[in-house]
């Protein structure tokens, strides 16, 4: 019964740590929504003293569903002013062992995914881990289902993946993946690397973050492993603890676009479904008519086989496609999903060989064109006859007026073309053939 009593405290920082889920791609979606809102909706009963510092997450809603569905509200970051602050490891040296392992992947891939995570936080702090294969190690890591030992049952498939005990003796960071989860080491499932990296976070006394961007957001979202680098949020937070190391390899880490930068320049922009996406590093923000707020989203949370960054964007509204390029490559997308044969090439669509990439895309409806940014120049396609028109490409300049040599992005809307410049955006109206209003880049965030 000791453990009960010792573990009160605890108790919050076994439900704060826990990682939940909204994958989006996931068929059983309701199902899901509705579990995490009833968990977060329990948990404020629970906490009555608290209620007003819970926080629940806005967002990530199905492009097909409803916007007020809510995906995941989890009661984190505030309640931490109920613990002790600046819990953390007093020794530099570090020991973990791996006590079991899932079925879902081989051992050697399990104890590098482990490995591996680990060494995002020790690359860039003082923190060396050293790996035991039998007795105690302060970093306990095991699979279990439903109850295992902690009285902190996992709960099946989805919702919680994960807990991780802050800094401490005993349970103190001992880490418990849940074994009705599927793990694994790409985009598919979820990935032991990504999840490991931000339970040990938690393991090494970080809290969850605000940034949708860090690792320590309180969602799980899919990134690039073989090149993962650490954000900058969470290595501010790391360091804050445990002071910088001297061996960080990367020693740029990527940092969280901020949406009313004034000199805020974008990668990309398209509409889809009436929304406006925004694309920008490794993020998009999601602008819906009827909102004020723009969602900052990871695009690889929404389609994983996407690249991190890509160059241009379109919707074909005649289809309820969105065409999206990165460098010679580009996917048609239908809402979550990408249609099968893509990705394809740039040549595809009548481009020479040697194009390396386009730097934006606009599809005008009142025409059936849609124009490729390339350069100085542009090119006319016909989405019907699916080929490139005769005479192109044209200089932006003789046929563009106004909106000067370069376009980095490019959307339409009510007759209107908007066309992204560094921090300017041009009105143009298809009609006079003018640019009628210069505007702020930062201005389609409602900024
Ligand atoms: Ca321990
Ligand atoms: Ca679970
Ligand atoms: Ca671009
Ligand atoms: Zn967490
Ligand atoms: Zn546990």
């Amino acid at each position: 019964m000791s453990i009960f009593r010792v573990s009160l405290s605890l108790l919050f920082l076994c439900i704060v740590n826990a990682l939940p889920i909204t994958r989006n791609r996931l068929p059983d979606q309701r199902t899901l929504t509705a579990y995490i809102l009833r968990d977060a909706e329990q948990r404020y009963r629970n906490d009555e003293g608290h209620a007003e510092d819970t926080i629940q997450h806005k967002g990530l809603t199905e492009v097909t569903e409803d916007q007020n569905e809510l995906r995941c509200g989890v009661p984190d970051i505030a309640e931490y002013a109920i613990i002790e602050k600046d819990l953390k490891w007093a020794s530099a040296i570090i020991t973990y062992r791996i006590v079991n392992y899932t079925p879902d992947l081989p051992r050697a891939d399990v104890d590098r995914a482990i490995k591996k995570a680990l060494r995002v936080w020790s690359d860039v702090t003082p923190l060396n881990f050293t790996r035991l294969r039998s007795g105690t190690a302060d970093i306990m890591v095991s699979f279990g289902k439903k109850e295992h030992g902690d009285y902190y049952p996992f709960d099946g498939p989805n919702g919680l993946l994960a807990h991780a005990f802050p800094p401490g003796d005993k349970i103190g960071g001992d880490t418990h993946f849940d074994d009705d989860e599927i793990f694994t080491n790409d985009y598919k499932g979820y990935n032991l690397f990504i999840v490991a990296a931000h339970e040990f976070g938690h393991a090494l006394g970080l809290d969850h973050s605000r940034d949708p961007g860090s690792l320590m957001y309180p969602v799980y979202s899919y990134a690039e492993t073989t090149n993962f680098i650490l954000p900058d949020d969470d290595v501010q937070g790391i360091q804050e603890l445990y002071g910088p190391g001297n061996k960080d390899p990367n020693p740029k880490h990527p940092k969280t676009p901020e949406k009313c930068d004034p000199d805020l320049e974008i990668d990309a922009v398209t509409e889809l479904r009436g929304e406006k996406f925004i694309f920008k590093d490794r993020f998009f923000w999601r602008v819906h008519p009827q909102m004020t707020d723009a969602e900052l989203v990871l695009t690889k949370s929404f389609w994983p086989e996407l690249p991190n960054k890509i160059d241009a964007a379109y919707e074909y509204p005649q289809k309820d496609l969105i065409f999206i390029f990165r460098g010679k490559k580009f996917w048609a997308l239908n809402g979550y999903d990408i249609i099968d044969d893509y990705p394809k090439k740039l040549y595809e669509l009548g481009f020479p060989k040697t194009l390396k990439s386009v730097d934006a895309a606009v599809h005008n409806d009142a025409t059936g064109k849609t124009y490729f940014f390339t350069g100085e120049k542009y090119w006319s396609y016909d989405e019907e006859s699916m080929s490139m028109d005769k005479g192109f490409p044209r200089l932006i300049a003789d046929d563009f007026l106004g909106i000067g040599e370069k376009v980095d992005a490019a959307y339409r809307r009510n007759g209107y073309i908007y066309f992204f410049n560094g921090p300017v955006q041009f009105e143009y109206s298809i009609w006079s053939k003018k640019v009628t209003r210069l505007l702020k880049t930062n201005s389609i965030l409602w900024c």
